[in-house]
């Protein structure tokens, strides 16, 4: 199995620092941005630094290292805004769109960290 990372996608670019973005945290292994067209009240992409396309090369390919890193940033983001139930708050969607059908925009794995208002089921019927 093969995956082809292309180097100039926009999210490549951010780690570069060649595109600003609205760090909400950085760590060894990821960062974690506030996305550009906000869907939800909050609205945070977290991205391994590492060139993985999607999230089934992120979980074959991605060091032990990475994939901890990336769990707990998550968690570590959630409890930051408030939003993890253990907590009090309201809970959270993470998304992770791969390929074609649930239409991945940008090819560098990412999760999406969406909460703030209640975000209905989990899909529309079409
Ligand atoms: P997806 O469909 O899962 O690939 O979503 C990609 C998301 O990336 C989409 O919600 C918009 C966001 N996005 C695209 N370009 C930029 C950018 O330059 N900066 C930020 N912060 N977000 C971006």
């Amino acid at each position: 199995m093969t995956y082809e990372y292309d180097r100039e996608n926009i999210f490549a670019k951010i780690i570069r620092g060649e595109i600003p973005n609205d760090t909400v945290l950085e760590t060894e292994h990821c960062l974690a941005f506030r996305d550009i067209t906000p869907q939800a009240p909050v609205h945070i992409l977290v991205i391994p630094k590492g060139n993985y396309v999607n999230f089934d090369h992120f979980g074959a390919a991605a060091s032990d290292a990475e994939i901890v890193d990336f769990s707990r940033t998550i968690a570590k983001i959630t409890k930051d805004v408030a939003v993890d139930p253990a907590s009090g708050g309201n809970g959270y969607r993470l998304i992770a769109n791969s390929g074609r059908d649930p239409v991945q925009e940008v090819a560098h794995m990412h999760v999406h960290i969406l909460a703030g208002r209640p975000l209905g089921r989990m899909l529309q019927k079409t």
